[in-house]
C-alpha cells in the first residue's frame, strides 16, 4: 500500500509515533510518504520505501497568519497524484485532519477517491481541539474521516464526552520496539552524570504547563533530601526557565541537569533509576513507555491514559494530579530499597512488552483495510 503520513516533525509524542509507525510499515513492505514542514526528527534514513515531502508556506506580507493548512492540502493533492497514494493517515487532528479532508475533496473533483484515517493523540482533543475557536472544525474533521483511532481508551472516552462524534473510534495504543531500548551504558558514560552512589531520576517532556514541571522539581527536592541523587531534565519548552529558577531557589541547581532536546533518550533512560511524569493531562504517556522499555520504573499521575500504561504497584506508582506528597513517598520507597527497585525494573520491562510494535502495527493495517473498503462501498 502507498501511504501518506502527515504529522508534526518535532520531538512531541505524536510525531514520534507517526514516524515509528511509518518506519514499521515500510518494513512491512508499504511505501511511506511523510508530508510535513520538516523532516521528522526520528526519521534518520530515507530509502526506496520511505520518502519525505516538505510543505513550504510562501511568506506574503498580507498574511498576518501564514496559511499552512492550505499549503498542506495542496501538497497532499499533488503528492497523491504524483505517487499514486492509496491512503492518507493524519496524526493530530489540528490542522491535519482538516487539511486532509480538504485534499480528499479536491481529489474527488478529479475522480480520485482516497480514504483518510485520523489518529487522535491527546492535546488535539483535551486541550487545543476543545477550545471553542477550533471545536466545530475538529468535530467536522473527525466525523468526516474514513476511520478514526485514538491512542488510549481514556482519550476515546474524552473525545466522545467533549465532542459530538458520529464516527466509530478504534483504540490503537502507542507502541515501542523494545529491542531498540536495550542499549547498555558503560560505567564511564554514567560517571559523566552522577557518582556511583547517586540515584538518577529522569523527566522528559516538552516542558509545557500540562507536564507539571514544578511538581517534578518538588518531588526531586524531597528525594535528594533523603539520598544522594541527580535529576536529568530532557526537553525544551516554556516551563524550562521557571524550572531552572525554582532549582536555584531551592539550592539544588548543581544536582539538576537540563540537557535540552535529545536524539538519545534511550541512552539517557538506560542509566536512569526512576522516571517522573506528574502530568495534569496525558492521553497515553509515550515517554513513560520508553522509560519502562529501558527497565525504569515510573512515578506518574493517574491522569488520562497513564493507568493504561503504568501499572500501579508493578511498573511504578500512580497518584492523583499534584499529590506530590504521595509521589515523593513512593519515589523514595522504590529508590531506597534495592530489592524493590530491581523488582520494579524487571516488571516495567515486562509490561512494556504488551506494547510491542509487531503487535500494534497490524491493528493499523486492519484500520486501513476498513477505511479503504468504506470509501469503495
Ligand atoms: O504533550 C506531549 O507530550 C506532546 C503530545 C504530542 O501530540 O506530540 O503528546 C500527546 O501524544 C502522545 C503520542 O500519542 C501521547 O503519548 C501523549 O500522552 C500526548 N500528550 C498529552 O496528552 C498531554
Amino acid at each position: 500500500m502507498k501511504i501518506a503520513i502527515v504529522c508534526y516533525p518535532t520531538f512531541g509524542g505524536s510525531g514520534v509515533v507517526a514516524t515509528e509507525l511509518g518506519i514499521a510499515l515500510a518494513e512491512h513492505g508499504h511505501e511511506i510518504h511523510f508530508i510535513t514542514y520538516k523532516q521528522p526528527v526520528r526519521l534518520q534514513l530515507l530509502h526506496c520505501n520511505v520518502h519525505f515531502h516538505e510543505v513550504t508556506v510562501p511568506n506574503y506580507p498580507l498574511f498576518h497568519y501564514q496559511p499552512y493548512e492550505l499549503a498542506l492540502s495542496s501538497k497532499l493533492v499533488d503528492m497523491v497524484k504524483l505517487h499514486k497514494i492509496d491512503l492518507l493517515h493524519v496524526h493530530y487532528a489540528i490542522p491535519h485532519a482538516y487539511a486532509g479532508y480538504m485534499a480528499k475533496k479536491m481529489l474527488e473533483e478529479e475522480g480520485i477517491i482516497i480514504p483518510m484515517v485520523t489518529t487522535l493523540h491527546g492535546t488535539d482533543i483535551t486541550l487545543v481541539g476543545n477550545h471553542p475557536f477550533y471545536k466545530p472544525a475538529v468535530t467536522f474533521s473527525i466525523n468526516n474521516s474514513d476511520a478514526v483511532t485514538s491512542v488510549s481508551q481514556s482519550l476515546k472516552d474524552d473525545t466522545l464526552r467533549l465532542f459530538d462524534i458520529k464516527n466509530e473510534i478504534d483504540v490503537v495504543p502507542n507502541f515501542i520496539d523494545t529491542a531498540k531500548y536495550n542499549s547498555k551504558y558503560s560505567d564511564r558514560e554514567r560517571d559523566f552524570i552522577a557518582t556511583k552512589d547517586e540515584k538518577i531520576i529522569t523527566h522528559i517532556s516538552n516542558f509545557r504547563k500540562v507536564k507539571r514541571i514544578d511538581n517534578v522539581i518538588e518531588i526531586f527536592d524531597r528525594i535528594q533530601k533523603e539520598m544522594p541523587a541527580k535529576l536529568i531534565m530532557v526537553g525544551e519548552g516554556p516551563e524550562k526557565k521557571p524550572a531552572e529558577k525554582l532549582c536555584r531557589e531551592k539550592g539544588i541547581s548543581d544536582k539538576v541537569l537540563f540537557v535540552g532536546n535529545s536524539h538519545e533518550v534511550d541512552k539517557i533512560l538506560c542509566f536512569s533509576d526512576l522516571f517522573v511524569l506528574p502530568s495534569e493531562h496525558e492521553s497515553f504517556g509515550l515517554v513513560a513507555l520508553e522509560a519502562m522499555a529501558c527497565g525504569v520504573p515510573v512515578i506518574s499521575s493517574n491522569a488520562g491514559g497513564l493507568p493504561e500504561v503504568n501499572i500501579q504497584g508493578v511498573s511504578g506508582f500512580l497518584s492523583d494530579v499534584v499529590d506530590v506528597d504521595e509521589m515523593s513517598e513512593n519515589a523514595i520507597k522504590i529508590l531506597e530499597c534495592p530489592v524493590m527497585l530491581s523488582k520494579f525494573k524487571t516488571s516495567s520491562k515486562e509490561i512494556a512488552k504488551n506494547f510491542e510494535t509487531k503487535n500494534i502495527v497490524p491493528l493499523y493495517e486492519e484500520v486501513y483495510e476498513r477505511a479503504i473498503n468504506r470509501v469503495k462501498s
